[in-house]
């Protein structure tokens, strides 16, 4: 199952043909440095490449009226004083004699990559188009777009395919207005959208992109508008409403089909957005989607205009659509006060909607200012001054899966039978006896905790991606395994242990480990801040509590701990159901570049399959509409972000959070 690309050189044929300061950086050269990075990097080779088509007249009017595409259709025989003309009725938007054409290959590629996605020709893709589309309305173009490509693709998706439920995610820097209008109404189509607000001061300036704008009708809750009101938002800001926001809410409508606005004017150097977010996020936001609606993604560009950025952020996107690992997240401090104000605007307004936000804090109105401020002219941003590193190279290891089974266990397919590469240093051989095998020397219990001491020697040099191994003492393994990771290889290991399992004391201590665990035994309160048990009352039969504490405290603690290996404990009869199992695996696999180690108890043969299909980077099945968690679960997991939000910061979700005179009052 592959990765589409969808690109044509003539959508670069149109351009500006007069001086318009607003429409300057909308350029052809988008497009061709987005291209020619995935072609110079491999990517684009590594694609299944899909042709674009024309859309049909019936294409367009899925959303568009007949009167305005009749107009645009005129367009190619008009005189340059014509087209300015036609131009001015429009807001921050050019014509060209050819712009009617690109903008139908432009829709028509988003319906091929849609056709590619859901008759499983490919897993997901991404279509390179100009000109966008979110902007545009159902009579008019606006914001350099002239017909709403992403719309369009909904539209068709639930017409063509009978798709029950659609995630629109608009990353782009801009508010999506015409997507959001086209779907006001319409619960099956879920569309979220971030975007410089700077309350009501910046493009395009309207009352209804503000977080309190939710939908109408039966669609009410089925928009969600995070804007932001100051700029240079950083990777953590955006992480942090991933994490607090749109995936507990995307878990809990469970898309059939991910759409993604993918503008790439949201990454630092652009002069629009004025973010700070590295191109490396986009791995992240990619990869955090990837196990929604069985990896169904497609991603469509919308805006991105500083080139050096667009042409990065979109090979993060792509390689990350691949498969490749992601790379380690690049310097992630809290979210910002700004940030957490619009978080926390965004939750509490949808708190009646979603069941996984009912417990987010009722706002209190009068600490956050989200009025309409009119704010001081600011100077020109210039782009030359802003700069940040080149993205690492990122590579996927020969080996993406290896695994340690008895030798009853058949080894699955596409896996690597894990064998010593070299004989163990002595020296190791003997504290392993020394510290693991005092009482029975036993020569099976050797070579198990040896192939794993070096699996993980071999994860570290980026040999291998990830591990499984069947083992019949789960503590001592993963024992063996954290001591030498943390105390051997000096690294930061995240374990993740889903069932009981007494951990002992020293583990946590020197903040080389961090243990989260679901355990099924209510325990006294931790007071270590790297050992965080969690219990849910009725152990793992309720998934959407399961889930809460993945997004909400897991992945935000992954984060921000940076672990450069995760493992991943399974204790035998967790009684957590192989979707939930899957869907932790795969995204547990954001952090330490995909290292991750899943260690099992050798009863749990039935297991194996669907680890390692996670491993493996096949996407999780879903989970199906998730219910309200318990809230005596929903009280406990917030008592625990409560202890833990001064140290974490990216348990932080609410205004209150930062504290009234703390450091951060920019
Ligand atoms: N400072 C997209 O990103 N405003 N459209 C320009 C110049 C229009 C953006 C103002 C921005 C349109 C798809
Ligand atoms: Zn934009």
């Amino acid at each position: 199952m592959g990765t589409a690309l969808i690109y044509d050189e003539e959508m670069t044929k149109y351009k500006l043909l007069w001086v318009d300061p607003m429409c300057k950086i909308e350029v052809p050269e988008r497009l061709t440095v987005s291209h020619e990075a995935l072609v110079k990097s491999g990517l684009a080779d590594r694609c299944v490449s899909v042709p674009v088509r024309k859309a049909t007249d019936a294409d367009i009017l899925l959303v568009h009226s007949e009167e305005y595409l009749e107009a645009v259709k005129k367009t190619p025989y008009m005189t340059l004083e014509e087209l300015k003309d036609f131009t001015l009725q429009y807001g921050d938007v050019y014509f060209h004699p050819n712009i009617y054409h690109c903008a139908m290959l432009a829709a028509g590629a988003a319906l091929q990559l849609v056709d590619s996605v859901m008759t499983g020709k490919v897993r997901n893709g991404m279509a390179l188009v100009r000109p966008p589309g979110h902007h545009s309305m159902r009579s008019a173009a606006n914001g350099f777009c002239v017909f709403n490509n992403v719309a369009i693709a909904a539209q068709y998706a639930k017409q063509q395919y009978g798709v029950k439920r659609v995630l629109i995610v608009d990353w782009d820097v801009h508010h999506g207005q015409g997507v959001q209008y086209c779907f006001e109404d319409d619960p099956s189509v879920l569309y979220f959208s971030w975007h410089r607000y700077e309350h009501q001061n910046f493009w395009p300036k309207l009352r209804e992109s503000d977080f309190d704008s939710v939908g109408k009708e039966k669609g009410a809750g089925f928009t969600i508008n995070v804007p932001w009101n100051k700029v240079e938002m950083q990777n953590s800001d955006y992480l942090s409403v991933f994490c607090h926001l749109l995936l507990p809410v995307a878990y809990e409508f469970c898309p059939d089909l991910v759409l993604v606005c993918a503008g790439f004017d949201s990454a630092i150097g652009d002069p629009e957005g004025e973010m700070c977010a590295t191109p490396d996020i986009f791995a992240h936001l990619t990869h955090l989607l990837m196990n929604l609606a069985g990896g169904k993604l497609c991603a469509v560009l919308e805006g991105g205009y500083n080139l050096t950025s667009l042409a990065q952020s979109v090979c993060q996107t792509v390689q990350t659509l691949l498969g490749d690992p992601a790379p380690r997240p690049v310097k992630l401090e809290g979210p910002c006060r700004s940030a957490l104000e619009s978080l926390h605007c965004v939750r509490s307004a949808h708190r009646q909607y979603w069941s996984c936000l009912k417990h987010a804090a009722d706002l209190p109105t009068s600490d956050i200012s989200t009025k309409h401020l009119k704010l001081a002219d600011e100077d020109e941003y210039s782009d030359d001054e802003t700069e940040w590193p080149e993205p690492v190279k990122r590579f996927a290891p020969a080996v993406r899966a290896a695994v340690v089974l008895p030798d009853a266990v058949a080894c699955p397919d596409r896996c690597h039978p894990f064998t010593l590469s070299e004989d163990l240093d002595p020296f190791i051989v003997n504290k392993l006896k020394e510290n693991f095998l005092k009482e029975a020397d036993d020569g099976d219990a050797l070579s198990t905790l040896s192939r794993l001491i070096n699996l993980v020697e071999r994860m570290e040099k980026n040999e291998i991606c990830s591990g499984l191994a069947l083992v019949p003492e789960i503590s001592m393994a993963t024992m063996c395994v954290i001591q030498h990771a943390a105390s051997a290889l000096r690294n930061r290991v995240l374990v993740v242990c889903v069932g009981d399992w007494n951990v002992p004391s020293q583990v946590t201590e020197d903040g080389k480990t961090l243990v989260l665990q679901f355990s099924n035994k209510e325990s006294e309160e931790s007071k270590s801040r790297y050992y965080i048990p969690v219990h849910l009352k009725k152990g793992f039969s309720d998934v959407s509590g399961f889930i809460q504490v993945v997004m909400g405290l897991l992945l935000p603690l992954g984060y921000e701990y940076d672990p450069s290996l995760v493992v991943l404990v399974r204790m035998s009869d967790s009684g957590l159901c192989d979707s939930a199992w899957q869907q932790l695996t795969g995204l547990l696999q954001g952090l330490a570049q995909g290292h991750t180690l899943v260690l099992m108890q050798d009863n749990e043969k039935e297991c194996v399959g669907p680890t390692v299909s996670s491993l493996l980077g096949n996407p999780a099945p879903s989970l199906g509409p998730l219910l309200a968690p318990l809230s005596e679960d929903v009280e406990s997991v917030e008592k625990l972000r409560d202890r833990l939000k001064a140290e974490w910061k990216l348990l932080q979700n609410t205004a209150q959070d930062k504290g009234r005179d703390a450091e951060d009052q920019s």
